[in-house]
């Protein structure tokens, strides 16, 4: 056994955020991040798209209109996923591998919505194309922050993101969005867990540190 150690770091638990804009994923990634780190866990936050050097430059095409080209559903899906396929593979799984929690601020699940469900494109497709992109880094836990689709969108409207370039949608996508996501959730219960986002800030954080450590009786380490 000389040179390899008999206790292997535990891998990291793997933390997805999803939701309609405005939901407050940013804000619940920030208080988890804090609650994990003052217990000790080494914390890694990634934003999609971007992450790496490939993925910020995928960032800026999906996010800007340079030459006023219309981008494609198709091309606007591959772009998605190869900036995730980059950043599965250069920060997350080396991340987990080394006993960091990595807590994601949108991953597959946003495409299989976004693009599979709101888009005009075929879902079996988009399936297809999410699981290649991520291969077998799926999340643990999924929470998914549930709310009135316009109530987020009034929460979000003051934020800029990538809905510069995204045109404003009519209510009806939005719904569309809610709906896909919670279709995904009764597809997928064990990880994917839906809370009512309309609560403050404080109340929605007890309920996901709650979730979580029933998820891990035995620890957040594995
Ligand atoms: N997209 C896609 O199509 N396919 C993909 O694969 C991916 C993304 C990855 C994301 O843009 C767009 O990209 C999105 C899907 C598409 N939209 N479209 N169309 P983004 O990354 O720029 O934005 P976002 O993900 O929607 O995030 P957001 O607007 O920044 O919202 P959030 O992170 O969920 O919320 P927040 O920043 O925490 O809070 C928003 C505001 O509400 C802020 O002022 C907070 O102080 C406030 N807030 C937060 N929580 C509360 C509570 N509990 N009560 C009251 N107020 C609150």
């Amino acid at each position: 056994m000389r040179g390899k150690s008999i206790m292997a770091t535990p891998p990291g638990i793997f933390i997805s955020f999803e939701g309609s804009e405005g939901c407050g994923k940013s804000t619940q990634i920030r208080s988890l991040r804090a609650r994990l780190e003052a217990e000790g866990g080494a914390v890694l936050v990634t934003r999609e798209p971007g992450g790496t050097a490939i993925g910020e430059k995928i960032r800026h095409l999906l996010q800007h209109d340079d030459d006023g080209d219309a981008m494609c559903p198709e091309t606007e899906l591959l772009l998605f996923t190869a900036s995730r396929a980059q950043l599965v593979r250069e920060v997350i799984a080396p991340a987990l591998a080394e006993g960091t929690h990595v807590l994601a601020d949108r991953f597959l699940d946003s495409t299989t919505v976004y693009q599979g469900i709101a888009r005009p494109l075929d879902y079996d497709a988009v399936v297809r194309v999410n699981r290649f992109a991520v291969g077998d880094c799926l999340p643990d836990v999924t929470f998914l922050l549930d709310m009135d689709s316009e109530a987020g969108r009034a929460r979000a409207k003051a934020r800029e993101g990538l809905r510069d370039r995204m045109e404003e949608e009519p209510p009806e996508f939005y719904e569309t969005v809610r709906r896909g996501y919670l279709r995904l959730a009764e597809e997928e219960p064990a990880r994917i867990r839906v809370l009512d986002a309309d609560a403050t800030p404080e109340m929605l954080a007890e309920r996901i540190w709650k979730t979580l450590n029933d998820c891990f009786p035995h620890g957040l380490s594995r």
